[in-house]
């Protein structure tokens, strides 16, 4: 039996405050379209990207009224009719990430760059996410979550998961390179120390305060450098690595500092993967330096549907675990203000049951 109402976080209005109702009306089964289908969420996890969709402090515009929320799990209760060859059925367990829908058929889309396909959806920003307790989304897209890994511990993994995995996959480091992560205590940056690690890569964690850099160190990273602390970054992350600097960095901290010196700390022919996308920045590098160090500099987009599979599979094997806290959705205002003033250590998971 699927209910008319539910509970949701509603944006009304850029940069508004949240607005928490139990009333939002439920698509129900005979409203989807062909290729949606209907999920009752178990838990989502808050994305620093819900921040800044709530915020709109991004250049492309969010959808209005929004619901964020785009690290979902839960169960599809209904396929709408008509859809023809669907990957999923009804009582499966799935994910939702970032990417709801794509067209399939473009470019970007043949060539397996989905995200990046000029007629997608985003979920909890041109379509509505996570943060409520049932969503539609397209079958195509939702991910089959494995067997034996939990809900709670796969939400976080349809974002901050795959994107630090695709990251770390096109950032061209080696078994036994050192590769330098800004933001490492939080979501994407606690996620990528291990998959990092899994890779046989040796982590310098670059963030700041006491929690965070036990968990780093916990989590596998061999250096600890405390961006609020260093004097002078570049000096402390070439230490770190013998001297010479990292061969690679994915940067996943929110705020345009953390890019700053990147290409200075990195080793010649260094890669610097670009993630975090701190509000109103662009970047700027010196191009002397660029050039003659044979720097790469790329953009990383969260992750295709075989990245997200990969990413959960890994993580269903035991390589890789989030650290999370469990809250609900009454609390999702104070999550944004934890994340807001760098304070929330690894992930949140809300449960959107209770
Ligand atoms: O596909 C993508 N590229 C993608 C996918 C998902 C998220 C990009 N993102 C973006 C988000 O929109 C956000 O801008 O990545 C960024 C990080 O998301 P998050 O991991 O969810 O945020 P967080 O949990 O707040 O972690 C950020 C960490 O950065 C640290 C903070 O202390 C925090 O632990 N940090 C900051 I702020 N400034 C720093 C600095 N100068 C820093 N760490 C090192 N140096
Ligand atoms: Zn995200």
């Amino acid at each position: 039996q699927i209910p008319k109402i539910q509970k949701a976080a509603i944006v009304e209005a850029t940069d508004a405050p949240l607005k928490l109702v139990d009333n939002h009306p439920v698509r129900q089964p005979s409203e989807l379209k062909p290729g949606e289908c209907l999920v009752r969420l178990e838990c989502s996890g808050v994305c620093h990207t819900d921040l800044h969709a709530r915020k709109g402090d991004w250049p492309s515009p969010a959808k209005l009224p929004l619901i964020g929320g785009h690290e979902g799990v839960g169960l599809i209760v209904a396929i709408g009719e008509h859809t023809q060859d669907s990957p999923v059925k009804l009582g499966d367990r799935v994910g939702i990430k970032w990417l709801a829908y794509s067209c399939l058929d473009c470019e970007q889309c043949r060539k397996g760059l989905e995200q990046s396909c000029p007629n997608n959806l985003c979920s909890g920003f041109t379509t509505d996410g996570t943060f409520s307790q049932y969503v539609v989304s397209w079958v195509r897209h939702v991910t089959p979550i494995p067997e034996n890994l939990e809900s709670f511990e796969a939400a976080s993994i349809l974002c901050a998961g795959v994107t630090v995995y695709r990251a770390l996959k096109y950032s061209q480091a080696h078994i036994g390179d050192w590769i330098a992560l800004p933001g490492a205590g939080g979501g994407l940056g606690h996620l990528a120390i291990q998959y990092a690690t899994s890779m046989g890569l040796r982590v310098v964690a670059i963030d700041t305060g006491e929690e965070k850099r036990k968990l780093c160190e916990q989590l596998g990273a061999e250096k600890w450098v405390d961006f609020r602390e260093s004097k002078d970054i570049v000096k402390d992350i070439i230490a770190a690595t013998d001297g010479q600097g990292a061969h690679s960095a994915v940067v996943t901290a929110a705020t345009g500092a953390a890019y700053a010196q990147a290409v200075d700390y990195l080793r010649n022919g260094g890669t610097l993967m670009v993630v975090g996308l701190p509000a109103h920045a662009s970047l700027s590098a010196d191009i002397f330096y660029t050039v003659t160090k044979s720097i790469s500099i790329l953009g990383s987009y969260v992750g295709n549907r075989q990245d997200a599979r990969e990413a959960l599979e890994i993580a269903s094997r035991g390589k890789v675990k989030c650290f999370f806290q469990r809250r609900t959705l009454a609390e999702l205002t104070e999550t944004y203000e934890g994340l807001e003033r760098g304070e929330i250590v690894g992930r949140i998971v809300l449960d959107m049951q209770d």
